[in-house]
């Protein structure tokens, strides 16, 4: 199997690592992506994405030659697509960079290959991008080249020690084709590999990250609902989770990230009469931010705050990716009620454009000036601050935060 060449398409945060791991266990790998600046960043030697221990692995992969990187589409045996699933208008799923990758690869696609798509995707897509090829080439089917679906579960921040322990899902569009793709995934993963259908796969990925939505969903509203009491979410979900048979995850400012708050959409628009679980948790998670802002509105009036602080900017602890992240939403809220909060973020050096008229603190400026701090990722640098730091009745805290602080 290892002699084969793998065609990875997409060079992303799910195409990079997977790309130097498939090369760094024997494969000759070719990853094509679209944009050349990207291209030309990895044949350095240089991930142009963070994510723990990535740099080094591609730095390897490249000097040694088991990796290229490249913008030309060429011959391979096997082809991986692992392009964004974004939505447009409304919720509605975009497979545009689906249809896009396999376009590319098309006229280079001969008998005997097996195309797998990792991208979250609508339950039917792998299906139709075997009708796009064979409608593109005639001389192709599906007996000549083989389809199969088979998603990414890693989670960012553990992607590399995920892409090789994770069990894995594939489903083919033939028997053929699942049992071909279940072969190449044994050969470099130590997870279990368990087979089944390609629309099955593809539910099986939405139906995770929904279930996880749901659950913080759950989270959240017990968070809205202990506002109304006046106790703490974190406490009361500390002891419910004593109970053997209840695990409840952590409430916070909303959820975000390119995933969770995206592939429970999937579901939504194309089965909406038969989402409403589903449809509400996304409701509830993303009505989030706006009540952190509401509570904070509040605590200003009350306490007659003048410096605010929000501490995290990325989409959850210990990451720079500040995509989709509900913190983000929340200081441009703050910023619409005409708001200039500091801002602390030990991940990232710039801010963003659209903040870059707001200053970046360190923890100690924010806990020398702020009289009013608004916690909002949980990164391990303010854990390792002391209680003592914070005046508790000056601080809104949507990670249960304060808590974990040593006195
Ligand atoms: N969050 C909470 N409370 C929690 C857990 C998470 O508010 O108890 C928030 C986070 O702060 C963040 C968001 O949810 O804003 C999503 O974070 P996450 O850690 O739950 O998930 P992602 O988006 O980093 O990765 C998910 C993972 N899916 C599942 O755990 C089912 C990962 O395995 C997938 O591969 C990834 O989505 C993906 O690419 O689909």
């Amino acid at each position: 199997m290892k002699d084969q060449n793998v065609c990875v398409v997409g060079l992303g945060y799910i195409g990079l690592p997977t790309a130097s791991v498939l090369a760094s266990s024997g494969f000759q790998v070719l990853g094509l992506e679209v944009n050349p600046q990207v291209v030309e960043t990895i044949n350095q030697g240089e991930p142009h994405i963070y994510e723990p221990d990535l740099d080094g692995l591609v730095h390897k992969v490249i000097s040694t030659g088991a990796l290229k990187a490249t913008v030309t589409p060429t011959e391979a045996d096997i082809f991986m697509i692992a392009v964004p699933t974004p939505f447009k208008n409304g919720h509605e799923p975009d497979i545009s960079y689906i249809e896009s990758a396999m376009d590319m690869i098309a006229p280079v696609i001969k008998p005997g290959n097996l195309v797998i798509l990792e991208s979250t995707s609508p339950v039917g897509t792998t299906r139709l991008m075997a009708e796009r090829l064979f409608e593109k080439r005639a001389d192709l089917n599906s007996d000549s080249v083989h389809f199969a679906y088979c998603p990414e579960r890693v989670l960012p921040g553990k992607i590399l020690h995920e892409l090789i322990h994770n069990d894995r899902v594939v489903g083919g569009l033939t028997d053929e084709a699942t049992k071909e793709a279940e072969h190449f995934y044994q050969s470099f993963i130590r997870g279990q590999v368990y087979p089944t259908t390609a629309e099955t796969a593809e539910m099986v990925k939405l139906a995770e990250n929904s279930y996880r939505d749901v659950n913080i969903a759950f989270a959240n509203e017990l968070a809205n609902i202990s506002d109304q009491f006046g106790i703490d979410p974190f406490e009361t979900i500390e002891l419910a989770n004593k109970h053997p048979r209840v695990q409840i995850l952590q409430p916070g400012p909303g959820v975000g990230g390119h995933c969770i708050a995206v592939d429970p959409w999937f579901i939504v628009h194309s089965a909406p009469d038969k989402s409403q679980l589903i449809h509400q948790a996304r409701k509830t998670n993303d009505g989030r931010p706006a009540l952190v802002v509401k509570k904070t509105l509040q605590a200003i009036e009350k306490l007659d705050a003048k410096k605010i602080a929000c501490w995290g900017l990325s989409f959850k602890a210990n990451i720079d990716d500040l995509r989709e992240s509900p913190a983000i939403d929340v200081v441009n809220q703050l910023k619409s009620a005409g708001l200039s909060p500091m801002l602390v973020e030990p991940n990232i050096e710039d801010l963003p454009q659209s903040l870059n008229q707001l200053e970046l603190v360190s923890l100690e400026q924010a806990l020398e000036t702020a009289d009013l701090h608004i916690l909002l990722v949980d990164h391990k640098e303010f854990l390792d601050l002391k209680s003592s730091d914070f005046d508790p009745t000056r601080v809104i805290d949507t990670r249960g935060i304060l808590r974990r602080l040593k006195d």
